[in-house]
């Protein structure tokens, strides 16, 4: 880890940040929660849990105690009880005379729709939830899902979690290699995807990687189901693919749902590391639930029987997962889920969607909101975006700039803007504004929620003053928290909990300003957060030397306009390799990481180079091809064996 990151010009450079936008009083009056959550919690953490536990959920059977820490890192929230996660989204609501509302509003990318009640969901996720039984999978087996986004892929999870079995949801973006490791990882018995989907208006495929992946024999994986999306022909393994939708339709509509412990796992998401291997990262039940429905609704002071609400992130994310397939059902809300890309067929598409559902919280991420201030704002301009009235953002900082244009130009200069920092493994939102009571910050998370015991802590683990920055730590268990790494409880110990005794070590940087208020100021570690999307260094660069011409890489993550960081990889060739030129070169790497990660983790440039800078321990210093990918003069360059690696790698780029 580089202790610069958190020392150096970052803090230095932070604005101070004199603008604060207090809610309206119509907003205040008319809110969710007042002032006097904060101390309710802080009066006693566990007890405000509880009661959240309480009344967010049903519970098949009570708890009979809170928090179990007694062997920490190893949390059991809400011991005891039992609690179905599907029944809690889905069947009570319809219980209780709410079957005929919209649970989704789903706008595919070519323009078909469908709307979709919570009796019509219920239904088919207790079609699904009778058919994977059928498919032999039971309590605790895990199923691989690898689509679209699309609502099976929430019918998918919520049958899953129905009948204990755990999801393991593969970003679509991902390669063959990497969803047959997590598949491996997890030994999944079950693969549930579709033919494929819809990118900028043409068919894009997603069941030829679930056959790549599947080709080389050792895997546990019994079944595929294949959803119908662009009709595509795909190639089909006899007795082993199976078409969801004859699935669906032989199976019974009638399915009982019953409680499971509250710890019992729902899902494990893989999440890049500082070593090239994958975290599973696992979250349980009961816990993961409540502060999930918690914070959807008091961050996004939702109003179920009103509001019509749209998060935009991909089910292959954990904000998928927490805040489209989980907490919005769980508090019964109306959503808006869109397949796919912002320009497709036009730039305005968003707007456009907004408009016609007239949609009331959005939640989104920096980088898109970077994009949309690209394309300028005569594009939001040409729709009418009155009904929104709460704006959310996740996923990375989000600069002053982009937060300002985010409320004038998005919010009409009224809407709030909840800046909310969390991680996979959090679980759930972790420090974010309430917009009925924080007077919100350009460019801050500002505060911890009630409940959660957010701090910064100096090198030694200490409580730094007002004014200064250091590393982001949890020193109190949450009800969200991951509970292990999947097959790994010493990584989880050794990753988490080894830095500071008795903390959670986030793995951010983050400062204090004057006011308490938090402000995160990136990775610590060497993983880049590529538009949202955590991607790890090591990963990249193994890639990259996977290919027989690279000798040795190094990859950064360089401040991006758009991106917040892009992957730039400096590459040393080998001096057999069969490229004609620097740039042939760089073309064949950035495919060959696209067809090893996904396309995501592409690098933006590949800068070919004779040699990298090292240390004399031989340590690669990333820190001086970030100066030079960012376009600074790389500072301080004595520690490294051969000092003048460094201007020959800058005298090359400027040719
Ligand atoms: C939810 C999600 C987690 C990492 C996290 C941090 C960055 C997320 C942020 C933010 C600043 C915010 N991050 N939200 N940084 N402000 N509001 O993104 O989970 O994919 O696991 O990424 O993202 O660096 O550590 P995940």
């Amino acid at each position: 880890m580089s202790q610069e990151t958190v020392k150096g010009d970052a803090f230095e450079n932070l604005l101070h940040e004199e603008r604060q936008f207090p809610p309206s009083a119509e907003f205040a009056a008319a809110a969710n929660l007042g002032p006097e959550i904060y101390a309710e919690a802080d009066a006693d953490r566990q007890a405000f849990w509880a009661a959240q536990a309480r009344s967010l959920l049903t519970w098949s059977k009570d708890f009979e105690q809170t928090l179990d820490w007694s062997e920490p890192p190893f949390a059991k929230w809400f011991v005891g009880g039992e609690v179905n996660a599907a029944y809690n989204a889905l069947d009570r609501h319809v219980e209780n005379g709410l079957g005929d509302r919209v649970a989704i509003h789903f706008e595919g990318e070519p323009g078909d729709t469908e709307t979709i009640t919570y009796a019509e969901l219920t239904e088919r996720v207790k079609r699904a939830a009778n058919a994977f039984e059928a498919l032999g999978v039971a309590k605790g087996d895990r199923v691989a899902v690898y689509l679209p986004m699309i609502p099976e892929a929430v019918v998918t999870m919520l049958a899953c979690a129905r009948i204990g079995a755990v999801h393991s949801v593969v970003f679509g973006g991902f390669s063959a290699d990497a969803l047959r490791s997590r598949i491996d990882d997890a030994e999944a018995k079950l693969v549930v995807t579709a033919d494929g989907t819809f990118r900028r208006g043409k068919p894009s495929s997603l069941k030829p990687a679930v056959d790549a992946a599947l080709e080389a024999p050792g895997h546990t994986v019994q079944n595929v189901v294949v959803v119908r999306r662009n009709g595509e022909d795909v190639a089909w393994t006899e007795g082993r693919d199976l078409h969801w939708s004859e699935l669906l339709e032989a199976a019974s509509p009638e399915h009982t749902a019953v409680g499971h412990d509250a710890e019992h796992p729902l899902f494990i998401l893989y999440t890049s590391g500082t070593t090239g291997k994958p975290k599973g990262i696992l979250h349980t039940t009961g816990g993961y639930l409540t502060q999930t429905a918690f914070t959807h609704s008091a961050v996004f002071d939702l109003k179920p029987e009103t509001d019509v609400y749209w998060c935009t992130a991909d089910v292959g994310w954990v904000t998928g997962h927490s805040y489209v397939a989980y907490a919005p059902l769980v508090n019964g809300a109306t959503q808006v889920m869109y397949e796919g890309t912002p320009d497709a067929p036009h730039q305005g598409r968003w707007w456009e969607i907004v408009q016609k559902y007239k949609v009331s919280i959005l939640y989104t991420a920096p980088t898109a909101i970077r994009t949309f201030m690209k394309w300028g704002r005569e594009i939001p301009d040409g729709f009418d975006l009155s009904s929104l009235r709460v704006l959310g953002s996740v996923g990375e900082p989000i600069n002053p700039e982009a937060w300002m244009w985010y409320r004038d130009v998005i919010g009409g200069g009224e809407a709030p803007i909840v800046d909310t920092w969390w991680q996979t493994e959090t679980g759930a939102i972790m420090i974010a504004p309430l917009p009925g009571i924080t007077a919100t910050k350009p460019g801050s998370a500002q505060v911890p929620l009630p409940g959660i015991a957010v701090d910064v802590v100096d090198e030694n683990g200490q409580s730094v003053p007002d004014g200064h920055g250091g590393f982001l730590v949890v020193r109190e268990p949450w009800p969200s928290m991951l509970r292990t790494i999947w097959g790994d409880p010493e990584r989880f110990k050794d990753t988490y909990w080894s830095r500071f005794e008795g903390m959670y070590f986030a793995g951010d940087g983050a400062k204090k300003d004057e006011d308490g208020d938090v402000w995160l100021l990136g990775r610590v570690d060497d993983v880049m957060n590529v538009s949202g999307h955590r991607l790890s260094t090591t990963e990249i660069e193994s890639a990259l030397v996977s290919h027989p011409w690279v000798a040795e890489a190094a990859v950064v993550g360089a401040a991006d306009e758009t991106t917040g960081q892009a992957v730039v990889a400096f590459v040393i060739l080998r001096s057999d390799a069969q490229a004609g030129s620097g740039d042939e070169a760089a073309a064949e790497l950035r495919n060959h990481v696209g067809k090893e990660i996904g396309p995501i983790a592409k690098p933006k440039h590949v800068l070919i180079v004779p040699e990298l800078p090292k240390t004399r321990s031989g340590k690669i210093m990333r820190r001086l091809l970030k100066d030079v990918a960012e376009g600074r003069d790389p500072g301080d360059a004595t520690t490294l064996a051969d000092p003048g690696v460094m201007q020959q790698i800058a005298a090359d780029l400027r040719k």
